[in-house]
């Protein structure tokens, strides 16, 4: 830090106190922000990808930017892996395992994807009508099977973690019956969350839409959490923010999975029109603010420890350099953290039982607008 951060930080411990701008920056220093392995490349839209020839092209590649981002920001300790992506192979699962080493960083959530055809077997152009729920039976057992290898795969290279993200949906009414969609992805989520042992755990993402666009298999976290229940404690629901209708109020879906113990990870982006994948926080910070208020309290009330809720950056960037824009939204992430760790806590339920909501919006934006900068600095510095 320099003369002037110093100097701010220490009018901040004045305002605020010193007990409390420091657990502030013990908080932002300690919580862990996973990044994407593909986030480090050129992004795209379905109109087209325009690499500049600077960004990484392959894995080996993403992963050292991965390790220069660790370097940088403290942040990105451990990276989110897709497979086939990241490799096929047990040969490339090798070569993985020590570009993550070389880099020094950790692998973090293995995701399946179901969405991309195989060269061989049965995940081939069927795929379109589905992968866990398709009507036909080989390609759900080839789903599952996908399923297992990336089990198996987590546990190659020391992670603990999959994430499902199911793209089956359909496109029009009477494309597939929502029962037999239902019942064939209550079967194949546990045959697959079955396999799971010890402290092994499976995320399930909702989306509402995309690429189905009349009826997505797992659409709202209200399903997401009936697999969870039914597949067990190992597995969590896992929001992803960019996943619901416009004009949802995520804060109140987190507090309800949170007071359930239920909320398994996050998958940070912003958006305007729909699953946009812009950098976090470039254009609601206020709502990353709520959203990490409504995961403090969550914490201060006994519930989850926001520590142990898995943060992802799910981004795509595909005008800015990959590397500064994942700084970017990272430190966007930091400051919505650091401003809902001032939150008087005290101050706002003595306000909210007083009936008395402008003091109780006064607390919160007293903390809103606290500038943070020197929070993160020193944050950053430990
Ligand atoms: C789907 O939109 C998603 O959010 C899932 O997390 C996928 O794994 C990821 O994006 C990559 O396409
Ligand atoms: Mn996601």
């Amino acid at each position: 830090m320099d003369a002037r951060q110093e100097k701010e930080l220490a009018l901040l411990v004045e305002k605020l106190g010193k007990k409390t701008v420091n657990a502030a920056v013990r908080k932002v220093a300690t919580l862990p922000v996973e990044v994407l392995s593909w986030g480090f490349g050129r992004g795209g839209t379905r109109f087209g990808t325009y690499p500049s020839g600077k960004e990484p092209g392959t894995v080996a590649q993403r992963i050292a930017a991965a390790g220069k981002f660790h370097k940088r920001t403290g942040k990105g300790a451990t990276v989110a892996l897709h497979f086939p992506w990241d490799g096929t192979t047990a040969k490339d699962i090798a070569a993985l395992a020590g570009w993550l080493k070389k880099a020094g960083v950790r692998p973090g959530t293995i995701n399946l994807n179901l969405f991309s055809m195989r060269p061989t077997g049965a995940l081939d152009a069927r795929i379109r009508f589905g992968s866990l729920t398709n009507p036909v039976a080989a390609v759900r057992k080839a789903s599952v099977a996908h399923g297992l290898e990336c089990i198996r795969i987590m546990r190659k290279l020391g992670s603990d973690t999959i994430v499902l993200w199911l793209p089956d949906g359909t496109n029009s009414p009477g494309q597939m019956s929502f029962f037999d969609q239902a019942d064939r992805l209550d079967e194949t989520a546990k045959a697959i969350c079955k396999e799971l042992r010890g402290r092994e755990k499976m995320l399930i993402e909702y989306k509402l839409f995309e690429p189905g666009f009349y009826a997505t298999a797992i659409q709202d976290y209200a399903r997401s959490r009936e697999l969870c229940r039914l597949c067990g404690p190992k597995a969590k629901v896992l929001v992803d923010l960019g996943h619901h209708p416009k004009c949802t109020n995520v804060e109140q879906i987190i507090a309800h999975l949170v007071r359930d113990g239920d909320l398994g990870g996050f998958h940070f982006n912003d958006s305007i029109y729909a699953d946009d994948d812009l950098a976090t926080g470039s254009l609601h910070p206020a709502q990353l603010f709520r959203i990490c208020c409504t995961l403090v309290e969550g914490e201060l009330r006994g519930y989850q420890k926001v520590n142990r809720i898995a943060f992802m950056i799910d981004q795509s960037h595909n005008i800015k350099d990959p590397l500064d824009e994942m700084v970017e939204s990272t430190v966007n992430i930091e400051t919505a953290y650091a401003k809902a760790r001032l939150v008087d806590w005290d101050a706002l339920k003595k306000a909210q039982d007083a009936c008395d909501p402008s003091a109780a919006d006064a607390v919160l934006r007293d903390a809103f607008l606290t500038d943070v900068r020197p929070i993160l600095a020193k944050a950053r510095e430990t």
